[in-house]
């Protein structure tokens, strides 16, 4: 019977080549140029974007989590446009979902660039610094310009308080960011990408929330939206009529 089969086998097309270009995607698996991360096999891909105000720490959050590392003071500058970043994450024992992380620039002047990218995200953190109090009060701006550019497609976002390891500058309490939080039906969370704290968790807990809808068929994979993609689905031998046939979403 055609599609169903051994275990074990690899699609036999070649991977698309962008994933190794990302940071945080991986390193070379075998010398062949297929990397760690296209070799992976996972159940769906995300496409997520991180907006927030100039220097809250987008980037930093962004390499802490696919990098494990914090670039600190030195070591970061502004984002130009649009970075790209990426990552694997398992949400349940085997199951992996890619997740495709789009770190913009919060400064004004890359805003027309910045705005292409919300349409095609399925989910995104909203992140202001809890030592300052303008990037909380621009959470509200932001969050209306997501929705008003990803229409008619939905996005869901979890509100990142970060730096939370400036304890002692901080300007914006944890009581009036939950209730912002709540107020717009997000989860809140603070992060810090000096220490560590709660990023695995920020990524983890979105992601889970994504494929919660996609799984009750609220959020579904659709033609011209690259929000959410269909993965490679592990212990199945495609026939080659089928995987020929399977064209475009074959995800490797
Ligand atoms: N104390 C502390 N500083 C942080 C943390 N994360 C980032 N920073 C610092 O905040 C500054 C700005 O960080 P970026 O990640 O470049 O900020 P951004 O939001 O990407 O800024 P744009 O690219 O301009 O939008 C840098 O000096 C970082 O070292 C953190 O968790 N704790
Ligand atoms: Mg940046």
């Amino acid at each position: 019977m055609p599609g169903i089969g051994a275990v074990g086998a690899r699609c036999r097309h070649r991977p698309r080549r962008r994933p190794d270009q990302a940071k945080g995607s991986g390193q070379q698996a075998d010398g062949s140029g297929e990397t760690a991360m296209d070799a992976a096999i996972w159940i769906y891909q995300f496409r997520l974007i991180v907006l927030g105000d100039s220097t809250v720490g987008k980037s930093c959050l962004l390499h802490r989590f696919t990098e494990g590392r914090f670039p600190g003071p030195m070591h970061c500058d502004p984002t130009v446009g649009v970075d790209f970043f990426s990552r694997l994450v398992e949400i349940e024992p085997g199951k992996r979902i890619k997740l495709q992380l789009w770190d913009t620039a919060g400064q004004e002047r890359f805003r027309s660039i910045t705005r292409s990218y919300y349409r095609n995200s399925v989910g995104g953190l909203l992140v202001f610094d809890i030592t300052n109090r303008s990037s909380f009060e621009h959470i509200y701006d932001w969050l209306d310009e997501a929705k008003m550019h990803v229409q008619p497609f939905q996005i869901i976002f979890i509100l990142v308080g970060h730096k939370c390891d400036l304890e002692s500058d901080r300007q914006v309490t944890r009581e009036e960011a939950e209730e912002l939080a709540s107020a717009c039906s997000m989860k809140y969370i603070e992060t810090s990408a000096k220490e560590a704290t709660n990023v695995e968790e920020s990524f983890t807990i979105l992601t889970k929330d994504i494929y919660e809808l996609v799984k009750k068929g609220e959020i579904s994979i659709q033609d011209g939206w690259e929000g959410v993609k269909s993965g490679f689905v592990p212990n199945v031998v495609h026939s080659s009529e089928e995987a020929t046939s399977l064209g475009e979403q074959c995800p490797c």
